[in-house]
């Protein structure tokens, strides 16, 4: 039996500080409207999909900074969205901010959940790789504070939903090859990744030119290399003053672009995903039983940065 699922890029233009919880949720059922008008099975949202991307101001208050978490999910304010996905049928990827409290400790992470048609959440995935910076820098043209507001997640996990294996990442995740792998060991057929990427950055503004094509870059290689459907989702256009990119597209596990959003707005795009054709990749050139050398890789695992030797010239082995 064929394994289709028909997914939706759901991506969002701007999200102002000043725009509300409420505000943005009605923004999120219209474009689930929309894709289910199209047949989808599954929309998926850009990360940190229900406020504005904060981490872009430094914020001395606790209280302040809390006030873009959920503490709950569904809350109030979200609990619509849950509804129509279930009188819809449709299943969707959120990325959102949460506070969680854990043996009374509060912890904050970077997340994405999976919820199934019957508006179920049945998995969630926290930030692993947390880009920016941790201490206030006024030098740049905005902040990126990820490493202040969140602590990174632990695992890169896959489910089974939607007739197939999935997983997500977020936003800087698709740049690490060891996202997709991980993920790719564990047979996944289709991941979803939802981002928020400033056209300018501040430390190397040598690559503000070539944001949208490393976006892509990234997002195919990962699909190609480990046979898998890759759906990345753009927070994009000029949010309180800063560019962000758009690029939205849904890859194929060959690699090719099937889908793609065309605008920095609120937009749907959707493909056919057909699950099986992650199958000739995964069983010839990635066949990862018959061809991966893991005895070679070790570095991978047990080395966080280059090491030179002494004399600088050759990588060394410990
Ligand atoms: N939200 C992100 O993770 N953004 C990063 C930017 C800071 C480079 C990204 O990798 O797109």
């Amino acid at each position: 039996m064929a394994r289709f699922v028909n997914v939706a890029i759901g991506q969002l233009g701007p999200i102002a500080r000043s725009e509300t919880r409420p505000q943005v949720v009605v923004r999120l059922k219209a474009l689930m409207h929309q894709a289910s008008a199209m047949g989808c099975d599954l929309i998926v949202y850009p990360e940190l999909a229900l406020t504005t991307f904060f981490p872009r101001w430094y914020m001395a208050e606790q209280a302040e900074i809390d006030s873009f978490f959920e503490r709950e999910m569904p809350g109030p304010e979200t609990q619509p969205l849950f509804d129509l996905a279930r009188e819809l049928g449709i299943g969707f990827c959120l990325g959102y901010a949460e506070l969680s409290l854990e043996q009374g400790r509060a912890h904050r992470y970077n997340t994405s959940i999976l919820v199934d048609r019957a508006g179920a959440i049945v998995a969630k995935y926290r930030k692993v790789h947390l880009p920016g910076h941790a201490e206030h820098e006024p030098w740049r043209r905005f902040q990126h504070l990820e490493k202040r507001y969140f602590e990174p997640g632990e695992s890169f996990d896959v489910v089974q939903a939607f007739g197939g294996v999935l997983g997500m990442a977020i936003c800087n995740d698709r740049r690490w090859p060891e996202t997709y792998r991980v993920m790719g060991l564990q047979g996944v057929e289709l991941i979803l990744i939802g981002y928020n990427t400033p056209v300018h950055n501040p430390p190397a503004p040598e690559h503000d030119d070539l944001s949208l094509f490393h976006n892509q870059l990234v997002l195919q290689a990962g699909a190609y290399q480990n046979g898998s459907w890759v759906v990345g989702v753009a927070k994009a256009g000029i949010e309180e003053g800063v560019d962000q990119i758009g690029g939205s597209c849904i890859i194929a596990p060959s690699g090719e672009i099937v889908a793609a959003c065309t605008t920095k707005g609120d937009e749907i795009a959707l493909a056919r995903c057909d699950l099986d054709l992650c199958n000739s990749y995964k069983r010839t050139t990635f066949n990862f039983d018959v061809h991966r050398q893991p005895s070679a890789y070790g570095m991978i695992v047990e080395r966080k940065g280059v090491r030179l030797k002494a004399d600088g010239t050759l990588f060394a082995s410990d």
